[in-house]
């Protein structure tokens, strides 16, 4: 166990990259003790074609891929399922399960990849071998029992297109439209607001905008810990002098400055390249009002300039022809005074209007953004913005421009692309009727928020998990774990062993399943899966690693022998065949979005993948009035709370030592934060104004005003570098302080980037 750790919070002085990078490295895998030859085997293989696509995030993959095309944190994650570390059957003999759960989520998942199936024994509170017959047979006999409209089909976004595709089917053949996915926390607010706004759920630039564009806006996304390789690009665009324009309200170094690991001169030297020209440290949820000073910026320089007679800065050929809304929302931003925008966004006119200028003098401007945006009450209002501004002067639908929101998990986009989905109007329901002869469920399933609801009332009667954390992620956790084990069936699908699996229902399995580094060897020969990132481009992946343990299935079996064991049979699906051969999978995949997936197995290995399309891409708008649509915010704050004394807003954190739940150590390198995640960083004057000092030991407690009690304890205080009244601690140790009912608003992504809060201190 790992509590003997040495605390240090001293800021870090290096950059992103660099040698800091190499040594994490280089520890990550002398821990997880795989044999070097095995790392730098898989490593060279890592995101090139014919190789395996990286387990971490959802960042492209070039055609021409770097010698080493990976970063510090893929690279982790390789050696995470890599691990020569193993959890057997002896393992839970000597570990019950009351006692896994005093363990840390670090300490949990550092015991290894797990080897058998296993089946919850109540008695001896332990986990027990079972053969994958028995468990497959018993899971299908109790979900024969159950109303499949109580019942939960999660996935967590890294299962391939394959597995994805087969799930959906099966839950919906069985009867339920309860898909919720780890993008229902993550990036369901682009989904629903960048659908709305521009008819197209999910980002419209190409991995090559980034080689044409003149500047970059940069919102809530921290790519030095959470999509490294995005360094590379940004790196070549910094030297050729693109304005990177950063908004959020911690100095990420990542965005600061970085050392390419794979340029000699710079490694040798210890030079850096700055990375943002400008960064702006806006007020946690002051991103709306952030954006609104740009666009009233803008928008008045341009009625000035045409009162003059001078050339317009708005782009009017496009507005006219192309959007819907602009007046009323340029009277609003016109009406917006700078008193309020300077409040709400806690920054300067001088600060947004120079962020404004560089606006107004480029040509083609990429908007990113990530979690900073959408994890708020008005996250949809935050992305409504971001798109407002863009129009402006015609940003979207052209070469170097465009929106970039970045993508958490390596496949998430791609799951919700074939069907994964609890939205009955974003799947092909009639022609899935057609090609399977079933009748599929018509009523919308439940999200993550409401399958938390759904476990909080009694109602949800069973829970699948195909990969995820599904309740060390979820808010209110505190509350929800009690009821989570009152479900009649519980079935994680996983690699290794996590807090979710310590929750056992009543009937409970836990099913192991073979990585994506791994071959994956069936009737055919050794099969290959497919993935899409962040751009929609897809790619094939090809395991070759040694698989942990003989006993692995792989998830598209597991998930075809659930559905055996749970379906009355049905001629139109052969399970066995789509197992047999992933292509059938792939042809059927084809069958079912034709326009998407032509020529599937064909354009399997196309270097740096294909490319699913995109109308938005080219100005056409699939919205109600068939043009992009300027929408105005409710408010100027996004956090969907008033400030008031002695409450905080708390943003819920990542390090650069962790994937998600996955706690790949204690250093927070980049933050300067060593040897504990129980941390609260404060400003200097809030900590004063508190009656703190630093290294004081405190409690957040929620302040929603539900007259719930919510408290996490034991948290010590580091003086950052963050605006006054918000603050920063890490998740997922402090996502009891979040209400379930604290989500955005629309998308109901939990709001963990603005939680009201208060202090106490420890007596
Ligand atoms: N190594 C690693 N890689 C990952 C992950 C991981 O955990 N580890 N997770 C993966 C997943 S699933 C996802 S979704 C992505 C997440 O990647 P990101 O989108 O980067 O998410 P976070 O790190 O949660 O937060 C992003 C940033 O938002 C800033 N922020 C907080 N509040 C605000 C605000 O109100 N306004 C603005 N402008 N900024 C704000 C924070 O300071 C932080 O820098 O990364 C993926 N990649
Ligand atoms: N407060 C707060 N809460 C948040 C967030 C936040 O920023 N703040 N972020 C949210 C976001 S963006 C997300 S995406 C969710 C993440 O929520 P999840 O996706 O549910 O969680 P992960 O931590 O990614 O899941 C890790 C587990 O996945 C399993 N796993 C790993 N690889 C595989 C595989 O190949 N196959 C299978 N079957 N299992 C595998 C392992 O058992 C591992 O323990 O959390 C959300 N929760
Ligand atoms: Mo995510």
């Amino acid at each position: 166990m790992s509590d003997d750790r040495e605390i240090d919070t001293r800021p870090y002085q290096g950059p992103a990259g660099g040698w800091g990078s190499m040594k994490s490295l280089a520890e990550i895998n002398a821990r997880e003790k795989v044999p070097p030859v095995e790392t730098l085997r898989e490593l060279s293989r890592q995101n090139k074609p014919e190789g395996f696509m990286c387990v971490s995030c959802a960042w492209g993959k070039p055609a021409k891929p770097h010698l080493a095309e990976f970063c510090e944190n893929g690279a982790k994650a390789t050696a995470w399922e890599l691990t020569s570390f193993r959890v057997t059957p002896d393992f839970f003999q000597q570990h019950t399960v009351s006692e896994l759960l005093t363990w840390k989520d670090f300490d949990l998942e550092q015991a290894g990849r797990l080897t058998h199936p296993l089946k919850y024994d109540a008695a001896t509170d332990k986990y027990v071998a079972v053969s994958w017959a028995e468990a497959f047979a018993d899971i299908g006999a109790h979900l024969k029992t159950y109303d499949p409209t109580k019942v939960i089909f999660y996935a967590s976004g890294r299962a391939s297109l394959e597995t994805s595709y087969m799930y959906s089917l099966y839950a919906r053949m069985y009867g339920s439209q309860n898909l919720p996915d780890s993008s229902n926390m993550c990036h369901e607010t682009t989904s629903v607001g960048l659908k709305s706004a521009i008819g197209s759920p999910v980002g419209t630039i190409h991995l090559e905008d980034y080689e044409t564009c003149d500047a970059i806006f940069f919102f809530g996304q921290n790519t030095g810990s959470n999509s490294p390789r995005f360094l590379h690009p940004l790196k070549a665009c910094a030297d050729r002098g693109v304005e990177i324009i950063t908004f959020n309200p911690l100095k990420e170094r990542g965005l600061e400055r970085f050392t390419d690991p794979q340029n000699p001169i710079q490694m040798a030297t210890g030079k850096s390249t700055q990375i943002s020209t400008q960064y702006h440290q806006v007020k946690t949820g002051g991103d709306i009002a952030a954006i609104m000073g740009m666009c009233k910026y803008t928008i008045e320089l341009d009625d000035a300039a045409r009162a003059k007679g001078e050339p317009a800065v708005l782009d009017h050929a496009f507005l006219a022809e192309h959007t819907h809304g602009f007046e009323a929302f340029a009277e609003r931003a016109r009406n917006t005074s700078w008193d309020d925008i300077e409040r709400e966004s806690g920054l300067s006119v001088k600060a947004i209007t120079d962020a404004a200028k560089v606006y107004c003098r480029s040509e083609r401007v990429i908007a990113v953004y990530g979690m900073g945006l959408t994890q708020h009450r008005h996250g949809i209002d935050n992305v409504h913005m971001l798109v407002n501004l863009m129009l402006l002067r015609g940003n979207i639908g052209k070469p170097g421009a465009g929106m970039g929101p970045v993508r958490g998990h390596s496949n998430v986009q791609g799951q919700r692309t074939v069907g994964i989905t609890e939205k009955p109007e974003l799947a092909p329901l009639d022609l899935l009727k057609k090609l399977y002869d079933f009748e599929p469920p018509r009523e919308k399933g439940w999200d993550t928020v409401e399958a938390c609801e759904a476990v909080l009332d009694g109602s949800a009667q069973a829970f699948i998990g195909l990969g995820g954390n599904f309740t060390r992620a979820i808010p209110d956790q505190a509350r929800i774990e009690p009821l989570w084990r009152q479900l009649d069936l519980t079935v994680s699908i996983a690699t290794k062993l996590n807090r979710s699996h310590l929750l056992p229902g009543k009937t409970c399995y836990l099913l192991p399943c073979l990585g994506r580094i791994e071959t994956d060897m069936q009737a055919s020969g050794p099969q290959a899966v497919t993935i899409e990132d962040s751009f929609s481009n897809i790619y094939g992946s090809r395991g070759k690693a040694t698989p942990a343990s003989e006993h692995l299935l792989s998830e598209p079996m597991i998930v075809a022998e659930m559905a055996k064991a749970t379906l009355a049979p049905n001629p139109k699906v052969n399970w066995d065949a789509w197992v047999a051969d992933y292509a059938n999978v792939r042809d059927a995949i084809e069958a079912t979005y034709p326009d998407m997936f032509k020529d599937f197995n064909q354009r399997l290995w196309t270097p740096g993948g294909f490319w699913k399309g995109n109308a938005a891409a080219h100005r056409q708008w699939k919205t109600e009035s068939g043009r992009a649509e300027f929408n105005c915010p409710a408010g100027l704050n996004a956090t969907g709370f008033d400030e008031k004394a002695g409450r905080y807003r708390l943003m819920t954190l990542r390090s650069n030592d962790q994937f998600n739940t996955t706690i790949y150590g204690y250093h927070d390198r980049f933050r300067g934060i060593k040897g504990t995640r129980d941390v609260v960083l404060m400003n200097a004057a809030d900590i004063a104004g508190a009656g703190l000092a630093e290294g004081d030991t405190v409690s957040l407690l929620g302040d929603s005003g539900d007259n719930i009690e919510r408290r996490v304890d034991g948290l010590r205080v580091v003086r950052y570098d963050v605006p006054e009244g918000c603050i920063g601690a890490y998740y997922p140790e402090c996502n009891d302080l979040i209400p379930v009912a604290h989500h955005a608003l629309e998308s109901h992504v939990p709001a963990g980037k603005s939680v009201p809060v208060r202090l106490e201190k420890a007596s």
